[in-house]
């Protein structure tokens, strides 16, 4: 029998299963075992994708953002109004058929865009260009989910992204395992945990795990421990975008906000232009992107041209992306802003700047 078949089977094991209490520990043990397959699967998939060409988008700018959602929710007419590019906006289902890249500038960054075909039920099993899409999601700085203010079933979006391995404003399972010759399986944790031992160890087994030492740094759900185990998971940002809110009244908008509070989401009118300045500048921090300015020998900082880098940067990584020689010269920095403790401090290469730090780099001649 072939995995897929394998992992159907098991699939409607578990729909079969009545879940409750004694039932429990079972149907976790096969969910352990599909994610397993799955895995396996992927790798199959990966080693016959690698015969065949490459093919998908191509990363460009300083990050890479994609447009989720259903069909005619106004993504194509959101992504006209952000980027230099065009892409057909239209009235009924599947006007975009394909992924359109186009950039938006702003705050000095390039930031590619991909216009997306709508995301319908089944993506994941690959109906409705839905590998494509989710292939390209797994590989995205920033996820923007957009629904509209009529049209907003998230959980069926998030349903496909999960099961394509998409885990959203997740950060990655706190586990560490180290394999032995013997001993069996070891469970040790910083802090207590909401399952049970036998649970963990059982998880374990599925994944093939005879000896091993495993710790634990949070109190972990069993999906989060498959997971780990799993190993082929992403773990990328999503900012909720609703769209159309000229369509509706206050009281009505007011009903959106409170069921989706906990998204802390973007209101627009892709129509309007409503809410695109706040959209704007949520997807510059949630694509993980900082600016620094670079303050000259003597002269002035050019605040037209800040250099765009990624949250958690340093002072090696400016020197890089301007001059390979710049580490051998570097001396120290100066930095005024966020990341120091006064203005023009001095400190080393490994210094982690902010947003909106100016840095003058101190150099042997
Ligand atoms: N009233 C209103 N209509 C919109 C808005 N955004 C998109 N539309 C309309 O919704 C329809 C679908 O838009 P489209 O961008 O093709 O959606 P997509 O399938 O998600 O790419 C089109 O008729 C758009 O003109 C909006 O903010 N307000
Ligand atoms: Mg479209």
């Amino acid at each position: 029998m072939d995995i897929e078949q394998r992992i159907k089977e098991l699939e409607d094991e578990i729909k079969r299963t009545q879940y409750n209490k004694a039932t429990e520990k079972h149907i976790l043990r096969l969910k352990a075992r599909i994610a397993y397959l799955k895995k396996e699967l992927e790798e199959k998939r990966k080693k016959q994708r690698a015969q065949r060409s490459s093919r998908g988008v191509k990363k460009f700018g300083d990050a890479m953002v994609s447009l989720i959602g259903p069909p005619s929710v106004g993504k194509s007419l959101l992504f006209n109004k952000l980027t230099n590019a065009k892409s057909e906006v239209g009235d009924y289902a599947f006007t975009t058929l394909e992924i359109y890249p186009g950039i938006m500038k702003y705050n000095g960054a390039e930031i590619q865009l991909l216009d997306m075909p709508g995301l319908i039920e089944g993506a994941s099993k690959g109906r409705g260009k839905g590998r494509e899409i989710l292939s390209v999601a797994r590989n995205s700085d920033l996820l923007l989910i957009m629904v509209d203010v009529f049209n907003h079933n998230l959980n069926a979006i998030i349903e496909e992204l999960y099961s394509f391995g998409i885990r959203i404003n997740q950060d990655v399972p706190k586990v560490s395992i180290k394999r032995k010759d013997k001993g069996g399986i070891n469970v040790a944790s910083t802090m207590p945990l909401s399952m049970d031992e036998d649970t963990i160890k059982s998880i374990v087994r599925e994944f093939g795990y005879v000896n091993v030492d495993i710790l634990i740094k949070e109190d972990i759900t069993p999906e989060r421990l498959v997971d780990f185990f799993a190993g082929n998971r992403v773990y990328v940002h999503a900012v909720l975008v609703i769209n159309k809110v000229d369509l509706v009244d206050k009281i009505y908008l007011q009903s959106l906000r409170d069921k989706f509070s906990s998204w802390e989401p973007v209101f627009i009118s892709a129509k309007t232009g409503e809410g695109l300045e706040e959209l704007k500048e949520k997807i510059f921090y949630h694509a993980g992107l900082i600016r620094v300015y670079l303050k000259p020998q003597n002269g002035n900082v050019d605040y037209n041209a800040p250099l765009i880098l990624k949250k958690g940067a340093t002072i090696e990584d400016i020197c890089k992306s301007i001059h390979r020689d710049f580490i051998k010269k570097f001396r120290y920095a100066m930095v005024w802003g966020n990341s120091v403790k006064f203005p023009g401090q001095h400190v080393g290469l490994e210094h982690r700047v902010e947003d909106e730090d100016i840095v003058r780099l101190v150099l042997r001649r």
